[in-house]
């Protein structure tokens, strides 16, 4: 029999995932729309992921595999619907992923069908997170993620180190889903892989992020070829966006989702990470790299696009915003992302508005008084347009 408390569970749920996502209006830079609410959050799981429904067996209705978080989700656009591929993190600390849909893009997503799952390949793998979805020109959607075990080398009281490569599936239609072997680098270890949507010189193109141990990032975002993608096998990673002193990803930084494509060139959503005092700070930022050469970056706005604020900057991670999805519908951006480790959210914005930022918004001066000599040079052209209108500066 099914436990009586699940049906009022089920509908108070229910309720709380039906609500509208409003327009958080006061944040106004211009570029992008955020929302009040996340589009995803451990309230999504579906009861019967957690639970065990049975009376007989769950007589006092025990949360048995509860869920902590869901976030860092991959997008993809199939059949009319938005598709997240969540990261969804038990409070066991695994990782695994997960498909929630919704016909607007901003609200009432649900989880459909069951947790993913696909051949058990690679048996060293303890967890996996942050799946990159692409639908490639070759037909298949794939999906690369972070794929992580215990490093084999590590002394026996070393419980910690870790090494973290780029796992890699593919599927026709988000149901089944053929696991293909690790992606191959000459980096030790990768994080942050993704697949770019076209061949290039009729190869498959990626996006690494080498990696010299499994904290300790390299140089910055890198370009690669493969000839195949089973096995996908990178032999040179050029560096193309390097982090750099006193910029937003002085520490690290890695490409988001696969870039977007528009007639003035490639958009890319990018994270970058810098050290605090408080830890470490993760913000998107945005860059554009050419049609035919996309290892070629063209343009690049200084500082951030979005940086966690409110209670984004809450979570397991604090201080975090991590995009590895964002959509392009007929002229409308989504950019998914997550805060803090713990729940995700959307921004949008239009394909216009974003061009307009990358390609018209100054580049990182890198030095105070030349970032002044910018804003003075916005100031005193302001100035002149506000005399020339009789207003004041
Ligand atoms: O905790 C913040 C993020 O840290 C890692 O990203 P990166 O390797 O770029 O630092 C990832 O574990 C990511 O999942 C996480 O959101």
């Amino acid at each position: 029999m099914i436990h009586p408390e699940y049906a009022k569970r089920r509908e108070a749920q229910e309720r709380r995932l039906s609500m509208c996502n409003a327009i958080d209006s006061e944040h106004t830079h211009g570029v992008l729309t955020r929302y009040v609410h996340p589009v995803l959050s451990a309230e999504h799981i579906p009861l019967s992921w957690r639970f065990d429904l049975d009376a007989s067996s769950n007589p006092h209705f025990l949360e048995r595999l509860g869920i902590n978080s869901v976030f860092n989700p991959g997008a993809i656009h199939v059949d009319g619907m938005f598709h997240l591929v969540a990261r969804v993190e038990g409070v066991d600390r695994k990782s695994f992923f997960a498909i929630a849909k919704s016909a607007s893009g901003i609200d009432n997503f649900r989880f459909v069908g069951t947790p993913l799952t696909w051949e058990d390949r690679i048996r060293e793998e303890t967890n996996m997170y942050d799946m990159r979805l692409c639908a490639h020109e070759d037909g298949y959607i794939y999906g690369i993620f972070c794929s992580e075990h215990q490093d084999p080398s590590a002394e026996e009281d070393d419980t910690t180190s870790a090494c973290a490569h780029a796992g890699l599936v593919r599927t026709k239609d988000l149901r089944a889903w053929q696991r293909l072997p690790n992606i191959e680098t000459p980096s030790p270890q990768q994080r942050n892989v993704v697949l770019h949507p076209e061949f290039v010189e009729g190869k498959y193109a990626f996006y690494t992020r080498p990696q010299t141990g499994f904290i300790a990032a390299g140089s910055g975002i890198s370009f690669g070829l493969a000839d195949d993608i089973d096995p996908a096998r990178i032999r040179e990673e050029r560096l193309i966006d390097p982090k750099i002193y006193h910029t937003v990803s002085e520490l690290k930084n890695g490409q988001g989702p696969p870039p977007l494509k528009t007639p003035k060139g490639w958009i890319h959503i990018a994270h970058g990470v810098r050290e605090t005092a408080a830890g470490l700070r993760y913000v998107l930022y945005a860059f554009a790299t050419d049609l035919k050469e996309p290892w070629k970056v063209i343009a690049k706005p200084g500082g951030y696009l979005l940086a966690p604020r409110g209670k984004e900057r809450i979570g397991d991670v604090g201080n975090v915003v991590f995009c590895n999805g964002a959509l392009n519908i007929e002229g409308t951006v989504y950019i998914y992302y997550a805060s803090s480790d713990t729940r995700s959210h959307v921004a949008t914005t239009s394909e216009a508005r974003l061009l307009d930022y990358v390609f018209n918004t100054p580049p990182d001066a890198l030095r105070s008084l030349e970032c002044v000599e910018q804003r003075l040079k916005m100031i005193e052209h302001n100035a002149s347009l506000l005399k020339k209108a009789g207003g004041k500066p």
